[in-house]
Protein backbone atom coordinates (compact mmCIF):
# COMPACT_ATOMS: atom_id res chain seq x y z
CA UNK A 1 0.00 0.00 0.00
CA UNK A 2 1.75 2.72 -1.18
CA UNK A 3 2.09 6.26 1.19
CA UNK A 4 0.48 9.56 -0.08
CA UNK A 5 3.68 11.31 -1.78
CA UNK A 6 3.29 14.77 -3.72
CA UNK A 7 5.27 14.28 -7.53
CA UNK A 8 4.74 15.60 -10.53
CA UNK A 9 1.41 14.23 -11.29
CA UNK A 10 -0.07 13.76 -8.03
CA UNK A 11 -1.06 16.11 -5.47
CA UNK A 12 -2.65 16.53 -1.95
CA UNK A 13 -4.03 18.75 0.54
CA UNK A 14 -3.81 17.95 4.52
CA UNK A 15 -7.16 17.62 6.33
CA UNK A 16 -5.00 17.77 9.80
CA UNK A 17 -6.53 20.82 12.07
CA UNK A 18 -9.97 21.18 14.23
CA UNK A 19 -13.12 18.94 13.39
CA UNK A 20 -16.46 19.00 14.69
CA UNK A 21 -17.09 16.74 17.36
CA UNK A 22 -19.43 14.84 19.13
CA UNK A 23 -20.19 12.00 20.74
CA UNK A 24 -23.13 9.09 19.60
CA UNK A 25 -24.38 10.36 23.35
CA UNK A 26 -24.61 13.82 22.12
CA UNK A 27 -25.93 13.52 18.60
CA UNK A 28 -28.63 11.33 16.79
CA UNK A 29 -27.54 8.48 14.71
CA UNK A 30 -27.78 9.29 11.57
CA UNK A 31 -25.28 12.68 12.43
CA UNK A 32 -23.46 12.54 9.18
CA UNK A 33 -26.64 13.43 7.58
CA UNK A 34 -26.70 17.00 8.49
CA UNK A 35 -23.91 19.64 10.18
CA UNK A 36 -22.85 17.77 13.38
CA UNK A 37 -25.22 19.44 16.31
CA UNK A 38 -22.02 20.21 18.83
CA UNK A 39 -20.06 23.40 20.25
CA UNK A 40 -17.23 20.88 20.60
CA UNK A 41 -13.76 20.61 17.86
CA UNK A 42 -11.50 18.27 18.73
CA UNK A 43 -7.45 18.39 17.14
CA UNK A 44 -6.51 15.86 14.53
CA UNK A 45 -4.03 14.08 14.62
CA UNK A 46 -4.65 12.89 18.05
CA UNK A 47 -6.63 10.89 20.40
CA UNK A 48 -9.51 12.34 21.21
CA UNK A 49 -9.89 11.10 25.19
CA UNK A 50 -7.53 13.74 26.72
CA UNK A 51 -8.47 17.11 24.47
CA UNK A 52 -11.26 17.50 26.91
CA UNK A 53 -12.54 17.71 30.17
CA UNK A 54 -15.11 15.64 30.38
CA UNK A 55 -15.33 11.97 31.99
CA UNK A 56 -18.24 11.47 29.66
CA UNK A 57 -15.65 11.91 26.24
CA UNK A 58 -12.50 9.94 27.76
CA UNK A 59 -14.67 7.16 29.35
CA UNK A 60 -17.28 6.94 26.27
CA UNK A 61 -17.73 3.71 24.94
CA UNK A 62 -19.12 3.27 21.53
CA UNK A 63 -18.80 6.19 18.42
CA UNK A 64 -18.00 9.27 18.42
CA UNK A 65 -18.08 12.07 14.56
CA UNK A 66 -15.82 13.74 13.45
CA UNK A 67 -16.72 16.52 10.78
CA UNK A 68 -15.52 19.55 8.42
CA UNK A 69 -16.00 20.75 5.47
CA UNK A 70 -13.33 19.94 2.50
CA UNK A 71 -13.13 21.70 -0.79
CA UNK A 72 -11.40 20.18 -3.52
CA UNK A 73 -9.24 21.32 -5.92
CA UNK A 74 -10.43 22.64 -9.19
CA UNK A 75 -7.61 21.13 -11.15
CA UNK A 76 -8.38 17.33 -9.75
CA UNK A 77 -11.23 17.34 -12.30
CA UNK A 78 -9.49 14.50 -14.09
CA UNK A 79 -7.94 12.77 -11.42
CA UNK A 80 -9.32 10.15 -9.15
CA UNK A 81 -9.60 11.43 -5.71
CA UNK A 82 -9.12 9.64 -2.57
CA UNK A 83 -9.02 9.98 1.34
CA UNK A 84 -6.16 8.75 2.92
CA UNK A 85 -6.87 8.12 6.58
CA UNK A 86 -3.87 6.87 8.40
CA UNK A 87 -5.41 5.19 11.11
CA UNK A 88 -8.98 5.70 13.20
CA UNK A 89 -8.79 3.90 16.35
CA UNK A 90 -10.53 0.88 16.08
CA UNK A 91 -13.14 1.01 13.33
CA UNK A 92 -14.34 3.70 10.77
CA UNK A 93 -17.19 4.37 8.75
CA UNK A 94 -16.93 7.56 6.05
CA UNK A 95 -19.53 9.60 4.67
CA UNK A 96 -19.40 11.87 2.23
CA UNK A 97 -22.67 13.92 2.61
CA UNK A 98 -25.55 11.63 3.15
CA UNK A 99 -24.00 8.78 1.17
CA UNK A 100 -21.49 6.20 3.14
CA UNK A 101 -18.50 5.80 1.30
CA UNK A 102 -16.10 3.71 3.06
CA UNK A 103 -15.35 1.89 6.55
CA UNK A 104 -12.14 0.03 7.99
CA UNK A 105 -11.50 -2.13 10.78
CA UNK A 106 -8.23 -2.10 12.96
CA UNK A 107 -6.58 1.08 14.80
CA UNK A 108 -3.33 1.26 13.90
CA UNK A 109 -3.36 1.05 9.53
CA UNK A 110 -4.16 3.58 6.67
CA UNK A 111 -6.50 3.15 4.69
CA UNK A 112 -8.04 5.07 1.50
CA UNK A 113 -11.56 6.15 0.93
CA UNK A 114 -12.08 6.30 -3.15
CA UNK A 115 -14.18 9.37 -3.29
CA UNK A 116 -14.39 10.35 -7.13
CA UNK A 117 -17.62 9.35 -8.09
CA UNK A 118 -19.14 11.53 -4.99
CA UNK A 119 -17.24 15.09 -5.21
CA UNK A 120 -16.60 17.32 -7.80
CA UNK A 121 -13.35 19.68 -8.66
CA UNK A 122 -13.77 22.99 -6.99
CA UNK A 123 -16.51 22.24 -4.95
CA UNK A 124 -16.76 21.12 -1.15
CA UNK A 125 -18.66 18.41 0.49
CA UNK A 126 -19.29 17.63 4.05
CA UNK A 127 -16.30 15.06 4.83
CA UNK A 128 -17.90 12.91 8.75
CA UNK A 129 -16.23 10.31 10.32
CA UNK A 130 -17.64 7.89 12.63
CA UNK A 131 -15.18 6.74 14.74
CA UNK A 132 -15.69 3.60 16.84
CA UNK A 133 -13.73 2.74 20.09
CA UNK A 134 -15.32 -0.46 20.82
CA UNK A 135 -12.69 -3.90 21.59
CA UNK A 136 -14.87 -6.96 21.52
CA UNK A 137 -13.62 -10.78 21.26
CA UNK A 138 -13.47 -10.24 17.17
CA UNK A 139 -11.23 -7.43 17.15
CA UNK A 140 -7.62 -6.91 17.55
CA UNK A 141 -6.92 -6.17 20.00
CA UNK A 142 -9.71 -7.91 22.13
CA UNK A 143 -11.89 -7.03 24.93
CA UNK A 144 -14.99 -7.08 26.19
CA UNK A 145 -17.87 -4.19 26.63
CA UNK A 146 -20.38 -4.91 29.23
CA UNK A 147 -23.53 -2.79 29.76
CA UNK A 148 -24.37 -1.38 33.36
CA UNK A 149 -28.61 -1.54 34.59
CA UNK A 150 -28.53 1.89 33.88
CA UNK A 151 -27.33 1.21 29.77
CA UNK A 152 -23.71 2.52 30.38
CA UNK A 153 -21.31 0.89 28.56
CA UNK A 154 -18.11 -0.23 30.07
CA UNK A 155 -15.04 -1.21 28.67
CA UNK A 156 -12.34 -3.74 29.79
CA UNK A 157 -9.28 -4.97 28.12
CA UNK A 158 -6.42 -6.78 29.15
CA UNK A 159 -3.83 -4.79 27.71
CA UNK A 160 -1.75 -2.61 29.79
CA UNK A 161 -2.16 0.58 27.61
CA UNK A 162 -5.02 3.21 27.83
CA UNK A 163 -7.89 2.62 24.84
CA UNK A 164 -6.78 5.71 23.15
CA UNK A 165 -9.08 6.36 20.36
CA UNK A 166 -10.09 8.22 17.60
CA UNK A 167 -8.12 10.47 14.54
CA UNK A 168 -4.69 9.95 16.11
CA UNK A 169 -2.74 10.41 12.61
CA UNK A 170 -2.81 12.38 9.91
CA UNK A 171 -5.91 12.83 7.18
CA UNK A 172 -5.25 13.61 3.84
CA UNK A 173 -7.35 14.64 0.45
CA UNK A 174 -5.13 13.29 -2.51
CA UNK A 175 -5.58 12.64 -6.16
CA UNK A 176 -3.93 10.15 -8.30
CA UNK A 177 -3.70 9.38 -12.20
CA UNK A 178 -6.96 7.44 -13.24
CA UNK A 179 -4.26 5.11 -14.67
CA UNK A 180 -1.35 5.21 -12.19
CA UNK A 181 0.76 2.79 -9.79
CA UNK A 182 -0.71 0.92 -6.81
CA UNK A 183 2.03 -0.87 -5.40
CA UNK A 184 5.69 -0.72 -5.51
CA UNK A 185 7.83 -3.78 -3.84
CA UNK A 186 11.46 -3.37 -3.33
CA UNK A 187 13.85 -6.77 -2.18
CA UNK A 188 17.38 -5.14 -1.66
CA UNK A 189 20.85 -7.65 -1.56
CA UNK A 190 24.62 -7.12 -2.78
CA UNK A 191 27.69 -8.87 -3.59
CA UNK A 192 30.69 -7.58 -2.99
CA UNK A 193 30.30 -3.99 -3.94
CA UNK A 194 27.70 -4.36 -6.39
CA UNK A 195 23.64 -3.56 -4.67
CA UNK A 196 20.86 -4.73 -6.02
CA UNK A 197 17.30 -3.56 -5.82
CA UNK A 198 14.71 -5.99 -6.90
CA UNK A 199 11.33 -4.45 -7.68
CA UNK A 200 7.85 -5.16 -8.63
CA UNK A 201 5.55 -2.33 -9.85
CA UNK A 202 1.81 -2.58 -9.88
CA UNK A 203 -0.34 -0.80 -11.59
CA UNK A 204 -4.14 0.05 -12.57
CA UNK A 205 -4.49 0.42 -16.22
CA UNK A 206 -1.95 -0.16 -18.80
CA UNK A 207 1.48 1.72 -19.44
CA UNK A 208 4.87 1.90 -20.27
CA UNK A 209 6.98 1.61 -17.03
CA UNK A 210 10.28 3.01 -16.44
CA UNK A 211 12.30 2.91 -13.46
CA UNK A 212 15.55 5.39 -12.25
CA UNK A 213 17.40 4.92 -9.34
CA UNK A 214 19.28 7.97 -7.72
CA UNK A 215 21.24 8.23 -5.04
CA UNK A 216 20.83 10.81 -1.66
CA UNK A 217 22.67 13.72 -3.61
CA UNK A 218 19.90 13.15 -6.48
CA UNK A 219 23.08 11.83 -9.17
CA UNK A 220 21.75 9.08 -11.77
CA UNK A 221 22.75 5.85 -10.55
CA UNK A 222 20.49 3.55 -13.62
CA UNK A 223 17.57 2.49 -14.97
CA UNK A 224 15.55 -0.08 -16.12
CA UNK A 225 12.20 -0.38 -18.22
CA UNK A 226 9.04 -2.84 -17.54
CA UNK A 227 7.51 -3.75 -14.54
CA UNK A 228 9.61 -5.88 -12.67
CA UNK A 229 12.98 -6.31 -12.90
CA UNK A 230 16.61 -5.96 -10.90
CA UNK A 231 18.70 -2.65 -10.70
CA UNK A 232 22.67 -3.13 -9.87
CA UNK A 233 24.35 -0.71 -7.89
CA UNK A 234 28.12 -0.58 -8.51
CA UNK A 235 29.93 0.67 -5.79
CA UNK A 236 26.67 0.75 -3.32
CA UNK A 237 26.60 2.32 0.17
CA UNK A 238 24.82 0.21 2.39
CA UNK A 239 22.15 1.07 4.65
CA UNK A 240 23.53 0.13 8.14
CA UNK A 241 22.28 1.23 11.58
CA UNK A 242 23.53 3.64 13.22
CA UNK A 243 23.88 5.12 8.65
CA UNK A 244 20.51 5.05 6.80
CA UNK A 245 21.99 5.71 3.30
CA UNK A 246 18.48 6.11 0.96
CA UNK A 247 18.63 5.66 -3.03
CA UNK A 248 15.32 6.90 -4.81
CA UNK A 249 13.61 4.86 -6.75
CA UNK A 250 11.31 7.12 -9.03
CA UNK A 251 8.87 4.97 -10.82
CA UNK A 252 7.28 6.55 -14.08
CA UNK A 253 4.27 5.01 -15.89
CA UNK A 254 4.64 6.38 -19.72
CA UNK A 255 2.44 6.87 -22.75
CA UNK A 256 4.69 7.40 -25.34
CA UNK A 257 6.36 10.63 -24.66
CA UNK A 258 3.10 11.55 -21.94
CA UNK A 259 3.90 11.39 -18.47
CA UNK A 260 1.31 9.53 -17.08
CA UNK A 261 2.12 8.89 -13.25
CA UNK A 262 4.87 9.17 -10.83
CA UNK A 263 5.83 7.86 -7.73
CA UNK A 264 9.03 7.63 -5.72
CA UNK A 265 10.08 5.55 -3.19
CA UNK A 266 12.97 6.03 -0.91
CA UNK A 267 14.82 2.57 -0.99
CA UNK A 268 17.80 0.93 1.74
CA UNK A 269 20.02 -1.68 0.17
CA UNK A 270 20.62 -3.91 3.16
CA UNK A 271 19.98 -7.57 3.86
CA UNK A 272 19.00 -9.32 7.35
CA UNK A 273 19.26 -13.01 8.56
CA UNK A 274 19.24 -15.42 11.27
CA UNK A 275 22.02 -17.84 10.98
CA UNK A 276 22.38 -20.47 13.83
CA UNK A 277 22.06 -18.08 16.82
CA UNK A 278 23.02 -14.71 15.31
CA UNK A 279 21.26 -12.12 14.20
CA UNK A 280 22.77 -10.42 11.21
CA UNK A 281 22.59 -7.42 9.38
CA UNK A 282 24.63 -7.10 6.19
CA UNK A 283 26.14 -10.35 7.45
CA UNK A 284 27.62 -8.35 10.41
CA UNK A 285 26.55 -9.58 13.95
CA UNK A 286 24.44 -7.23 15.09
CA UNK A 287 23.33 -6.89 18.66
CA UNK A 288 19.70 -4.91 19.83
CA UNK A 289 20.47 -2.25 22.42
CA UNK A 290 16.74 -0.03 23.05
CA UNK A 291 13.31 -0.31 24.43
CA UNK A 292 9.24 -1.54 23.73
CA UNK A 293 7.94 2.08 23.31
CA UNK A 294 4.52 3.11 23.19
CA UNK A 295 2.84 6.08 21.25
CA UNK A 296 1.82 7.96 24.39
CA UNK A 297 2.14 11.74 25.24
CA UNK A 298 0.40 14.41 27.34
CA UNK A 299 -3.37 15.66 25.65
CA UNK A 300 -2.51 14.24 22.71
CA UNK A 301 -2.65 10.46 23.28
CA UNK A 302 -1.60 8.27 20.62
CA UNK A 303 -1.87 11.15 18.14
CA UNK A 304 1.28 11.47 16.41
CA UNK A 305 3.64 14.54 16.95
CA UNK A 306 6.56 15.58 15.07
CA UNK A 307 8.33 17.62 17.85
CA UNK A 308 7.95 14.28 19.91
CA UNK A 309 9.64 11.97 17.15
CA UNK A 310 12.28 14.30 16.73
CA UNK A 311 13.06 14.57 20.60
CA UNK A 312 12.84 11.17 21.36
CA UNK A 313 15.17 9.95 18.52
CA UNK A 314 17.47 12.59 19.88
CA UNK A 315 17.01 10.76 23.51
CA UNK A 316 17.84 7.21 22.06
CA UNK A 317 20.56 8.49 20.29
CA UNK A 318 21.76 10.47 23.66
CA UNK A 319 21.32 6.97 25.73
CA UNK A 320 23.15 4.87 23.13
CA UNK A 321 20.45 2.91 21.91
CA UNK A 322 19.78 1.44 17.95
CA UNK A 323 16.66 -0.41 17.94
CA UNK A 324 13.26 -0.34 19.46
CA UNK A 325 10.18 -2.46 18.99
CA UNK A 326 6.95 -0.80 18.25
CA UNK A 327 4.51 -2.36 21.14
CA UNK A 328 2.16 -3.29 20.82
CA UNK A 329 0.74 -2.02 17.61
CA UNK A 330 1.92 -0.52 14.41
CA UNK A 331 3.48 3.49 14.58
CA UNK A 332 2.96 6.06 12.41
CA UNK A 333 4.50 5.87 8.75
CA UNK A 334 6.53 8.82 9.88
CA UNK A 335 8.18 7.35 12.53
CA UNK A 336 9.46 4.44 10.21
CA UNK A 337 10.49 6.59 7.53
CA UNK A 338 12.40 8.62 10.56
CA UNK A 339 14.09 5.45 10.91
CA UNK A 340 14.62 4.44 7.74
CA UNK A 341 16.61 8.20 7.42
CA UNK A 342 18.40 7.77 10.52
CA UNK A 343 19.52 4.23 10.47
CA UNK A 344 17.05 3.08 13.62
CA UNK A 345 16.56 -0.54 13.60
CA UNK A 346 12.92 -1.70 14.31
CA UNK A 347 11.55 -4.85 15.30
CA UNK A 348 7.90 -4.05 13.92
CA UNK A 349 4.95 -5.14 16.37
CA UNK A 350 1.40 -5.93 15.32
CA UNK A 351 -1.66 -4.87 17.12
CA UNK A 352 -1.84 -8.65 18.80
CA UNK A 353 -1.26 -7.99 22.64
CA UNK A 354 -3.76 -8.98 25.10
CA UNK A 355 -4.75 -12.41 23.35
CA UNK A 356 -3.89 -13.96 27.17
CA UNK A 357 -7.10 -14.42 29.63
CA UNK A 358 -4.87 -14.58 32.33
CA UNK A 359 -3.02 -11.85 32.10
CA UNK A 360 -4.46 -8.04 33.00
CA UNK A 361 -2.57 -4.73 32.39
CA UNK A 362 0.53 -6.57 33.37
CA UNK A 363 -0.26 -8.99 36.47
CA UNK A 364 -1.60 -12.53 36.95
CA UNK A 365 -5.77 -11.97 36.71
CA UNK A 366 -5.74 -15.62 38.42
CA UNK A 367 -8.47 -16.68 36.56
CA UNK A 368 -9.22 -19.73 34.66
CA UNK A 369 -10.29 -18.79 31.70
CA UNK A 370 -8.82 -20.61 28.42
CA UNK A 371 -7.73 -18.19 25.60
CA UNK A 372 -8.17 -19.98 22.12
CA UNK A 373 -11.56 -21.47 21.62
CA UNK A 374 -14.45 -21.00 19.83
CA UNK A 375 -16.16 -19.06 23.09
CA UNK A 376 -13.33 -17.10 23.48
CA UNK A 377 -10.68 -16.13 20.75
CA UNK A 378 -11.68 -17.91 17.69
CA UNK A 379 -11.84 -18.05 13.66
CA UNK A 380 -13.30 -14.62 13.74
CA UNK A 381 -10.64 -13.04 15.53
CA UNK A 382 -8.29 -14.91 13.95
CA UNK A 383 -9.18 -13.84 10.38
CA UNK A 384 -9.15 -10.37 12.01
CA UNK A 385 -5.59 -10.47 12.81
CA UNK A 386 -4.78 -12.27 9.67
CA UNK A 387 -6.35 -9.41 7.71
CA UNK A 388 -4.15 -7.15 10.16
CA UNK A 389 -1.08 -8.75 9.37
CA UNK A 390 -1.79 -8.35 5.75
CA UNK A 391 -2.71 -4.41 6.09
CA UNK A 392 0.87 -4.26 7.88
CA UNK A 393 3.05 -6.23 6.40
CA UNK A 394 1.71 -4.06 2.88
CA UNK A 395 2.40 -0.87 4.27
CA UNK A 396 5.98 -1.89 5.86
CA UNK A 397 7.32 -4.39 4.04
CA UNK A 398 9.81 -1.50 1.78
CA UNK A 399 11.16 -0.10 5.24
CA UNK A 400 14.68 -1.01 5.59
CA UNK A 401 14.60 0.03 9.33
CA UNK A 402 12.52 -2.71 9.61
CA UNK A 403 14.25 -5.89 10.02
CA UNK A 404 11.91 -8.06 11.78
CA UNK A 405 7.91 -8.83 12.46
CA UNK A 406 6.58 -9.34 15.87
CA UNK A 407 3.54 -11.48 15.37
CA UNK A 408 2.34 -11.18 18.62
CA UNK A 409 2.67 -9.78 22.39
CA UNK A 410 2.78 -12.24 25.17
CA UNK A 411 -0.39 -14.63 24.22
CA UNK A 412 -1.02 -17.35 25.97
CA UNK A 413 1.43 -19.72 24.10
CA UNK A 414 1.54 -22.09 26.96
CA UNK A 415 -2.38 -22.89 26.44
CA UNK A 416 -4.20 -25.72 24.13
CA UNK A 417 -5.19 -23.56 21.04
CA UNK A 418 -2.29 -21.62 20.72
CA UNK A 419 -0.96 -23.29 17.70
CA UNK A 420 -3.68 -23.76 16.06
CA UNK A 421 -4.54 -20.16 15.95
CA UNK A 422 -0.84 -18.59 15.54
CA UNK A 423 0.44 -21.75 12.74
CA UNK A 424 -2.05 -20.13 10.40
CA UNK A 425 -1.12 -16.50 10.75
CA UNK A 426 2.99 -17.22 11.09
CA UNK A 427 2.35 -19.17 7.66
CA UNK A 428 0.92 -16.11 6.25
CA UNK A 429 3.26 -13.44 7.39
CA UNK A 430 6.03 -15.97 5.71
CA UNK A 431 4.28 -16.05 2.81
CA UNK A 432 3.75 -12.12 2.50
CA UNK A 433 7.15 -11.61 3.53
CA UNK A 434 9.88 -14.40 3.00
CA UNK A 435 12.70 -11.69 3.46
CA UNK A 436 12.33 -10.93 7.22
CA UNK A 437 13.07 -13.38 10.49
CA UNK A 438 9.44 -13.23 12.47
CA UNK A 439 9.59 -13.35 16.49
CA UNK A 440 6.70 -12.63 18.90
CA UNK A 441 7.28 -11.77 22.65
CA UNK A 442 6.54 -14.38 24.78
CA UNK A 443 5.09 -14.18 28.23
CA UNK A 444 6.46 -15.22 31.67
CA UNK A 445 4.06 -17.77 31.97
CA UNK A 446 5.31 -19.50 28.80
CA UNK A 447 8.52 -21.55 29.75
CA UNK A 448 10.67 -23.19 27.39
CA UNK A 449 8.74 -26.48 28.38
CA UNK A 450 5.74 -25.82 28.03
CA UNK A 451 5.62 -22.74 25.02
CA UNK A 452 3.82 -24.35 22.27
CA UNK A 453 4.82 -22.01 19.35
CA UNK A 454 8.56 -20.89 19.57
CA UNK A 455 9.98 -23.67 16.63
CA UNK A 456 7.43 -21.60 14.57
CA UNK A 457 9.73 -18.68 14.73
CA UNK A 458 13.07 -17.33 14.31
CA UNK A 459 14.30 -15.03 17.75
CA UNK A 460 13.53 -16.08 20.99
CA UNK A 461 11.98 -12.82 22.25
CA UNK A 462 11.51 -12.41 25.67
CA UNK A 463 9.46 -10.80 28.40
CA UNK A 464 10.80 -11.35 32.20
CA UNK A 465 9.76 -9.32 35.11
CA UNK A 466 12.32 -11.04 37.55
CA UNK A 467 12.87 -8.51 40.29
CA UNK A 468 9.63 -7.04 40.12
CA UNK A 469 6.35 -9.42 39.98
CA UNK A 470 8.53 -12.11 40.53
CA UNK A 471 10.81 -12.02 44.27
CA UNK A 472 10.02 -7.85 44.20
CA UNK A 473 12.79 -6.09 45.94
CA UNK A 474 14.97 -9.61 45.79
CA UNK A 475 17.72 -9.39 43.13
CA UNK A 476 19.86 -12.36 44.40
CA UNK A 477 16.69 -14.69 43.93
CA UNK A 478 15.58 -12.13 40.98
CA UNK A 479 19.43 -13.36 38.98
CA UNK A 480 18.97 -16.98 39.87
CA UNK A 481 15.76 -16.99 38.14
CA UNK A 482 16.54 -14.92 35.28
CA UNK A 483 19.44 -17.18 34.75
CA UNK A 484 18.09 -20.41 34.43
CA UNK A 485 15.28 -19.29 32.54
CA UNK A 486 17.64 -17.85 29.93
CA UNK A 487 19.71 -21.25 29.48
CA UNK A 488 16.74 -23.07 29.39
CA UNK A 489 16.09 -21.73 26.15
CA UNK A 490 19.48 -22.78 24.92
CA UNK A 491 18.35 -26.17 23.34
CA UNK A 492 16.55 -24.44 20.36
CA UNK A 493 19.70 -23.41 19.04
CA UNK A 494 17.94 -19.55 17.82
CA UNK A 495 18.96 -16.24 19.08
CA UNK A 496 17.44 -15.55 22.19
CA UNK A 497 16.78 -11.61 23.12
CA UNK A 498 15.10 -9.64 26.21
CA UNK A 499 11.91 -7.29 24.85
CA UNK A 500 10.96 -6.29 28.02
CA UNK A 501 12.66 -6.08 31.31
CA UNK A 502 12.26 -3.35 33.97
CA UNK A 503 10.90 -1.98 37.10
CA UNK A 504 8.28 0.60 38.03
CA UNK A 505 9.55 3.71 39.39
CA UNK A 506 8.41 6.95 40.58
CA UNK A 507 10.73 9.74 39.70
CA UNK A 508 12.38 11.95 43.10
CA UNK A 509 11.96 8.09 45.16
CA UNK A 510 15.33 6.81 46.45
CA UNK A 511 16.87 4.63 48.83
CA UNK A 512 20.26 2.87 49.70
CA UNK A 513 18.40 -0.76 49.83
CA UNK A 514 16.80 -2.79 46.98
CA UNK A 515 13.29 -0.67 47.60
CA UNK A 516 11.12 -0.94 44.65
CA UNK A 517 10.08 2.03 43.13
CA UNK A 518 12.99 3.83 43.65
CA UNK A 519 15.49 4.94 41.18
CA UNK A 520 18.25 3.40 42.19
CA UNK A 521 16.22 -0.04 42.12
CA UNK A 522 15.63 0.49 38.36
CA UNK A 523 18.91 1.16 37.90
CA UNK A 524 20.24 -1.75 40.23
CA UNK A 525 17.62 -4.46 38.23
CA UNK A 526 18.55 -3.15 35.17
CA UNK A 527 22.65 -3.92 36.10
CA UNK A 528 21.88 -7.29 36.94
CA UNK A 529 19.88 -8.53 34.12
CA UNK A 530 22.64 -7.14 32.14
CA UNK A 531 25.21 -8.90 34.41
CA UNK A 532 23.61 -12.42 33.09
CA UNK A 533 23.09 -11.34 29.30
CA UNK A 534 26.40 -10.69 29.07
CA UNK A 535 27.17 -14.28 30.12
CA UNK A 536 24.76 -15.71 27.30
CA UNK A 537 26.22 -16.47 23.85
CA UNK A 538 23.31 -16.48 22.17
CA UNK A 539 22.17 -13.51 23.31
CA UNK A 540 21.37 -10.61 20.33
CA UNK A 541 19.60 -7.87 22.52
CA UNK A 542 18.04 -6.08 25.09
CA UNK A 543 15.55 -3.75 24.53
CA UNK A 544 14.09 -2.37 28.14
CA UNK A 545 10.36 -1.81 29.25
CA UNK A 546 9.94 0.99 28.71
CA UNK A 547 11.09 3.67 26.89
CA UNK A 548 9.14 6.02 29.10
CA UNK A 549 6.19 6.28 31.23
CA UNK A 550 2.50 5.85 29.76
CA UNK A 551 -1.15 6.10 30.61
CA UNK A 552 -3.02 2.84 31.18
CA UNK A 553 -6.50 1.43 32.87
CA UNK A 554 -6.92 2.59 35.86
CA UNK A 555 -5.46 -0.31 38.74
CA UNK A 556 -4.18 -0.42 42.17
CA UNK A 557 -0.95 -1.20 40.47
CA UNK A 558 -0.75 1.31 38.51
CA UNK A 559 0.20 5.37 39.73
CA UNK A 560 -0.69 7.81 36.85
CA UNK A 561 -0.04 4.50 34.38
CA UNK A 562 2.76 2.56 34.07
CA UNK A 563 5.88 3.89 35.76
CA UNK A 564 8.43 1.79 33.96
CA UNK A 565 9.89 4.78 31.88
CA UNK A 566 13.67 5.23 31.85
CA UNK A 567 12.63 8.78 30.72
CA UNK A 568 9.04 9.88 32.24
CA UNK A 569 6.20 10.46 30.39
CA UNK A 570 7.75 14.29 29.77
CA UNK A 571 10.83 12.73 28.49
CA UNK A 572 13.23 13.74 31.90
CA UNK A 573 15.57 10.99 32.32
CA UNK A 574 15.64 8.74 35.55
CA UNK A 575 18.80 7.34 37.39
CA UNK A 576 18.78 4.44 35.26
CA UNK A 577 18.84 6.46 32.25
CA UNK A 578 22.34 7.70 32.97
CA UNK A 579 23.06 3.83 33.68
CA UNK A 580 21.90 2.60 30.70
CA UNK A 581 24.19 5.27 28.58
CA UNK A 582 26.66 4.68 29.96
CA UNK A 583 26.31 0.86 29.11
CA UNK A 584 25.33 1.61 25.76
CA UNK A 585 27.91 3.93 24.78
CA UNK A 586 30.52 1.74 25.77
CA UNK A 587 30.10 -1.23 23.19
CA UNK A 588 29.28 -1.18 19.10
CA UNK A 589 26.33 -2.37 17.17
CA UNK A 590 27.51 -5.99 17.29
CA UNK A 591 28.59 -5.72 20.70
C1 LIG B 1 3.95 -6.97 29.90
C2 LIG B 1 3.31 -6.29 28.71
C3 LIG B 1 3.41 -4.78 28.71
C4 LIG B 1 3.18 -4.26 30.12
C5 LIG B 1 4.28 -4.82 31.00
C6 LIG B 1 4.16 -4.30 32.44
O1 LIG B 1 3.82 -6.80 27.50
O2 LIG B 1 2.50 -4.24 27.81
O3 LIG B 1 3.12 -2.88 30.17
O4 LIG B 1 4.21 -6.21 31.03
O5 LIG B 1 3.48 -4.95 33.23
O6 LIG B 1 3.02 -7.89 30.35
O7 LIG B 1 4.73 -3.27 32.75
Amino acid sequence: MLRPRITATREQISLDGLWAFATDAQVPDQAHAAPLDTKLEAAVPASYNDQFADPAIRDHVGRVFYQREVRVPRGWGNQRVLIRFDAATHAANVYVNDLRVGEHVGGYTPFDVDVTDHVTAGETFRLTVAVDNRLTRETIPPGTVATGPDGTRSQKYLHDFYNYAGLARSVRLHSVPRTHVSDVTVVTGYEGSTGRVDYTVELSGSADVLVTLRDEAGNFVTSAAGATGTLEIADVTLWQPGAGYLYDLTVELRDGSHLVDEYTLPVGVRTVEVRGSEFLINCEPFYFKGFGKHEDTPVRGKGHDNAFLVHDFQLLDWIGANSFRTSHYPYAEEVLEFADRHGMVVIDETAAVGLNMLIGAGISTGGEERTFGPEVLGDPSRDVLAQHVRELIARDRNHPSVVMWSLINEPASNEDGSREYFEPIVELARELDPTRPLTYSIVMFANAENDRIVDLFDVISLNRYYGWYVVPGDLRAAEQYLRRDLASWEKFGKPVMMTEYGADTQPGAHSVWDGPWTEEYQANLLAMYHRVFDDIPYFVGEQVWNFADFQTSNGTHRVEGNKKGVFTRDRKPKAAAHELRRRWTSFGDGK
